[in-house]
């Protein structure tokens, strides 16, 4: 498994990738395995990750970012540009990259998805990245 986490917002990212890491042993893993490569910012997710998915030694590849529209004034840009540029890498790999950024209004509310009130998106993205794994080993069995 390979996991891309973005140091901008990094108090948030760090949640995620505890929670990423904690979903990981909780599904039988090991975290000491788990590659992880640090980028600037979630506009540069996909670039490592396009790299990760495509060197064939990963069956999946987790991006963990968070864009916060009360910090940024061109919030849309990044957050579109991480969404789209992320989901194509599996399409275009065939190996899964899963879209753990946290797209908030305040940094309150990314708080709250980052470990606190309303669970950790990291986690779910780890949960997913698992799932997707499986499902493509699944199908190359078949
Ligand atoms: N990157 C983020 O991950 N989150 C943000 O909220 C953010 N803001 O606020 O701008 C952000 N910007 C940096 C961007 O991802 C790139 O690193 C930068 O534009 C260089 O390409």
């Amino acid at each position: 498994m390979g996991c891309v986490v973005s140091r901008f917002n990094s108090f948030i990212t760090d949640r995620l990738l505890a929670g990423a890491l904690d979903a990981i042993r909780r599904h039988g893993g090991s975290a000491e395995h788990v590659r992880i490569v640090r980028v600037p910012g979630s506009l540069e997710l996909a670039t490592a990750a396009k790299a990760m998915a495509a060197s064939g030694k990963f069956d999946a590849v987790i991006c963990l970012g968070a864009v916060i529209r009360g910090e940024t004034d061109h919030y849309e840009r990044v957050a579109s540009g991480a969404a789209s540029s992320i989901a194509r890498i599996g399409p275009e790999t065939g190996v899964p990259a899963i879209f753990g950024v946290l797209t908030c209004d305040e940094l309150e509310q990314a708080i709250n998805r980052a470990g606190a009130k309303n669970g950790n998106a990291g986690f779910q993205a780890a949960v997913a990245a698992i799932e997707m794994a499986n499902v493509l080993k699944k199908l190359a069995r078949e």
